[in-house]
């Protein structure tokens, strides 16, 4: 592997492969707000497939894609409920108050990352003139800020029987779905078909440079079409992108298991390390732990010896780090991170 450090702050980091950066260099544009850019198309038609779905639209970040997912669903006014530790609730800037006008209605994320089924049940509206509408339930899968936990088929299917039996919609944070599917070894269909709609990433673990899809029925895509152009998403001769997003569909999503064996190796490691607490063994491509009392570093401090090693990582919480296994991260990686935080430690 060529890079220089071993990065190990995010998935987002991934560079794009060589063979990404050949089929960029070479994919047939055209203007896609006209709907004319055949390698876009061939990547929408691509993930729409692959998802079980009608039909998929390709956006420029994640938080754009879940932002057009919660206005196509919701009017002004309307509810989602979510995670209190969710992505689109914590890091999206608010976007679904600010841009949305929709409000969001939080619920307790569990250790395993599921929101309790009678939470969602009693977080729904009643039909009041004071209250607002509830319109919408979001889960993320996998569930970053719980560890990266990987939420189940038959919960999935559980969320799905609750949304419909209450007439809401349901959408799925999927940044890392695709991790989820290969930790659980289903096919991705059948994690994803209780849900109306999902928002995945290729700009993670499938190691695009840029980019995330958003898929459901042609309505909803319909809607986010134009939502895309308000939010000025329209991207013109973007094929140049979609093809490297192509190659993650086609060949990253295949290997995402080495990705999670590694961090199960970086978590092995790293617990033998002393000055380290790690939090439950990892399910996906996150470990997460941290300091022990003894440590009088701050975070910055140890994120900045790190670096002497050539190694790059990142704290998630005062005192607790998040390291992410990724394609550019291999064996040798694994292995030079544990040895510098055992000299960092020391
Ligand atoms: N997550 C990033 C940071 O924003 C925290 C990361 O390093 O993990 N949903 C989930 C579950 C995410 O983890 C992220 C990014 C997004 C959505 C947003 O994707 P982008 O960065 O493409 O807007």
């Amino acid at each position: 592997m060529n890079n220089e450090y071993v990065d190990l702050r995010s998935d987002t980091v991934t560079k794009p492969t060589p063979e990404m950066r050949e089929a960029m260099a070479e994919a047939e544009v055209g203007d896609d707000v006209y709907g004319d850019d055949p390698t876009v198309n061939k990547l929408q038609e691509k993930a729409a497939d692959m998802l079980g779905k009608e039909a998929a639209l390709f956006v420029p970040s994640g938080t754009m894609g879940n932002l057009l997912a919660i206005m196509a669903h919701c009017a002004r006014g309307e509810e989602v409920i979510c995670g209190d530790k969710s992505h689109i609730y914590v890091n999206e800037a608010g976007g679904m108050a600010v841009l949305g006008g929709v409000y969001p209605h939080p619920v307790a994320n569990q250790k395993d990352g599921t929101l309790r089924l009678e939470d969602i049940r009693a977080s729904i509206q009643p039909d009041d003139s004071h209250r607002t509408i509830t319109r919408l339930v979001c889960i993320e899968n996998t569930q970053n800020m719980c560890g990266g936990v990987v939420l189940s088929v038959d919960y999935t299917k559980q969320v799905g029987q609750l949304a419909k039996e209450n007439g809401l919609k349901f959408h799925i944070d999927g940044a890392r779905i695709f991790n989820a599917a290969a930790a659980l070894d289903v096919d991705i269909k059948e994690l994803v078909a209780p849900a109306d709609s999902v928002m995945f990433c290729l700009s993670k673990g499938l190691a695009a440079p840029i980019g995330s899809m958003l898929v459901g029925t042609k309505d909803f895509i319909a809607k986010a079409f134009r939502g895309r152009k308000m939010l000025g998403g329209g991207m013109r001769q973007v094929g140049v992108i979609a093809a490297a997003g192509l190659i993650s569909l086609e060949k990253m999503t295949g290997r995402l298991k080495q990705d999670h064996a590694r961090a199960r190796n970086l978590y092995e490691g790293l617990k033998q390390v002393s000055g380290l607490r790690l939090e439950a063994e990892p399910s996906s491509n996150m470990v997460y732990f941290t300091l022990a009392d003894r440590i009088t570093l701050s975070e910055n401090q140890i994120i900045d010896e790190m670096k002497k090693y050539d190694v790059m990582v990142d704290w998630s919480a005062p005192r607790q780090f998040r390291l992410v296994t990724h394609y550019w991260v291999d064996d040798a990686g694994v292995e030079k991170t544990i040895k510098a935080f055992a000299e960092v430690l020391k």
